[in-house]
């Protein structure tokens, strides 16, 4: 039994996830797995208009990872719950949208669109992205600043019914992630997902120029899973001594393999997403549950809930 539940009484099959932007609306890796076989799909951020992002190239290859500077390109709000949602409900999908903005009004709007939209059933809770590296101004991002992300939160969770989770995305780019996870529970975050990209960048040393557009990008994959199980550790400890609220926590961070998602487990994760993964496997996430599920069973759990009570029980 591999299902979990992370608030709000939606119960998931099971903890694998996609994580966001490494397929928009689930259309591109439908066509390699049914993504209703996913505990949820997790969108691309959407903002409240349509957007192109920023200059190309914006990704590029490291033997760490891979860099992307996309810059919120997305279809806008209208488009999303018209078309996107939809689609996602028709195929069976349990969705946590990402949603992003440039203002805290900006994310209220475009968590009031997804609240009216005639496709709400699909949706198991709403992932607000405070995180995104690649905005044009490094002081927008929200998740730098404790008041900022309690503020953006707020009004998230205000315009949501509360059987809908809300989950605040941390960056890893913060000096002390605790203090901005414990300012967005408090805030009324029901969970927290961790981590986005890590803030990096490539030199074509050919041209001796950056090599993406947007010169700055965020790093993800292999790299970055040593950053994500440190970030959701601290994280977990400080619930642990009453610091934090106790939430429940989404991995994400560079998870290719099952022993990867019991890796962010391990560490204090509750649910697992997979992203850069799929690039080089487009069915990495119901792999890596497969995985992740002959693991557990080789260890002698009948249960994922019983190995996440194990592993978080310090
Ligand atoms: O669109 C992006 O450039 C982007 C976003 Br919103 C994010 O949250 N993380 C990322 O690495 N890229």
């Amino acid at each position: 039994d591999m299902s979990v539940d992370l608030g709000g009484g939606h119960r998931l099959p099971n903890p694998l996830m996609t994580a966001s932007g490494c397929a928009a609306n689930g259309k591109e890796l439908h066509r390699f797995f049914d993504v209703g076989d996913l505990g949820a799909f997790v969108t691309k951020s959407v903002m409240a208009d349509p957007r192109s992002g920023r200059g190309t190239p914006r990704m590029a290859e490291t033997p760490s990872g891979m860099l992307n500077s996309i810059g919120l390109q997305g279809p806008g709000i209208d488009a999303f719950v018209d078309e996107d949602l939809p689609w996602l409900q028709s195929v069976g999908a349990r969705v946590l949208p990402s949603i992003a903005g440039s203002s805290s009004t900006e994310y209220a709007h475009v968590a009031a669109a997804l609240r009216a939209s005639r496709a709400f059933d699909s949706v198991i809770g709403v992932e607000v992205n405070i995180s995104c590296p690649n905005v044009a101004n490094r002081g927008l991002v929200f998740a730098c600043d404790p008041l900022a992300s309690a503020k953006v939160i707020a009004l998230v969770r205000e315009q949501l019914p509360r059987d809908i989770p809300v989950f605040a995305k941390l960056s890893p780019d913060v000096t002390d992630i605790t203090a901005i996870a414990a300012a967005c529970v408090k805030a009324g975050a029901d969970g927290l997902t961790m981590i986005n990209t890590l803030l990096g960048m490539v030199i074509d040393t050919d041209r001796l120029r950056p090599q993406l557009g947007g010169v700055t990008g965020g790093l993800s994959g292999p790299g970055i899973r040593p950053v994500a199980v440190r970030a959701i550790w601290q994280v977990r400890q400080a619930m642990f001594e009453g610091r934090i609220p106790t939430v429940p926590i989404i991995g994400v961070g560079g998870v290719r393999t099952g022993r990867d998602a019991l890796e962010l487990v391990a560490a204090g994760a509750s649910a697992i997403q997979v992203g850069t993964a799929v690039f080089n496997d487009p069915s990495a996430p119901v792999r890596v549950l497969r995985e992740l599920s002959d693991l557990l069973a080789a260890k002698g759990f009948e249960r994922f809930t019983d190995a996440v009570a194990v592993a978080h029980g310090r």
